[in-house]
């Protein structure tokens, strides 16, 4: 209960902080967005990981207003980071459960686009599949809403849920995030690689791009180019970080 009142304050005071983490077109090796990563700097110095209080916030319903100043925030992140590049970078966030069940949803994204003037095309909302599962075709209908403004939708740690292909095919999403998990053991466990490879292979026929999350090294990084997996993330390209250091990154990797 102690956690959830400081929750609770944190989020009435809008007290918490993005970080960015880069995303890698592999084929052109240039910088294609960033994901937008929450967290809680608490008073005590220490940095709450999303892991430590995002599912008390989907509990406590404090993910919707939380969630609504993310969306917000990384929007407006990238408009001020896009006003000095030539090739505008696009902002991925993680949206919950909850939220996906929200009946204003489509009026928060909306919001958030026009309060910052981000191009619909450059944003991405990650969803998870544990969010489809439930009732399928409300999923459905959610998504091509969600889909008819503009924006791009993917699936985020793909291969740990149970969706099936033959929903697979009925999701209107842009991309399949791998989840780090396959991509971690790569080099040394056959059946990762093996998962990996039908994984690109699927969004290839499906007309779905691919990213690899949890990059961490060259040989990883080698043999995802080989597959063709279009977009890479991971510590091997960069770790999630503060805006100002974002810019800074991107200031280098021009
Ligand atoms: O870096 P990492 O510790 O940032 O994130 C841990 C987990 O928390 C991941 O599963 C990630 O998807 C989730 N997460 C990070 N930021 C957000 C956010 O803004 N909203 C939601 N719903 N989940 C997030
Ligand atoms: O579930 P989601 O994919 O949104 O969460 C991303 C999480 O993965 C964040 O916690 C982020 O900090 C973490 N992450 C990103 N790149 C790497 C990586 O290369 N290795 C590891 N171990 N974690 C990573
Ligand atoms: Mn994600
Ligand atoms: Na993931």
């Amino acid at each position: 209960v102690r956690l959830e009142t400081e929750l609770r304050r944190a989020v009435m005071q809008e007290r918490f902080q993005l970080h960015y983490q880069p995303k890698l077109e592999i084929a052109t090796g240039e910088i294609e967005g960033v994901e937008a990563l929450v967290r809680w700097p608490r008073r005590d110095g220490r940095m709450f990981s999303p892991d430590a209080f995002i599912p008390l916030a989907e509990e406590t319903g404090l993910i919707v207003p939380l969630g609504r100043w993310i969306l917000k925030q990384a929007c407006a992140d990238v408009v001020a980071i896009n006003a000095q590049r030539v090739r505008p970078l696009r902002v991925a966030v993680n949206l919950s459960a909850k939220q996906f069940q929200q009946e204003d949803l489509e009026q928060m994204v909306l919001e958030a686009l026009e309060e910052t003037g981000l191009e619909t095309q450059l944003l991405e909302l990650e969803l998870t599949e544990s969010m489809m599962m439930g009732d399928v075709d409300e999923a459905i209908n959610t998504m091509s809403i969600l889909k008819g403004l503009g924006l791009t939708l993917s699936i985020d740690d793909f291969g740990t849920g149970y969706s099936s292909l033959s929903y697979l095919k009925r999701f209107p999403v842009d991309a399949l995030k791998i989840d780090q998990s396959f991509v971690r053991d790569l080099e040394r466990d056959s059946e990762d690689a093996a998962i990996v490879h039908a994984v690109c292979n699927l969004g290839e026929s499906l007309g779905m791009k691919v990213v690899a999350e949890g990059i961490e090294t060259q040989l990883q990084m080698d043999f995802l180019r080989q597959l063709n997996c279009d977009t890479g993330q991971g510590y091997f390209i960069a770790r999630p970080m503060p805006l100002a250091q974002l810019q800074d990154f991107l200031a280098q990797h021009q």
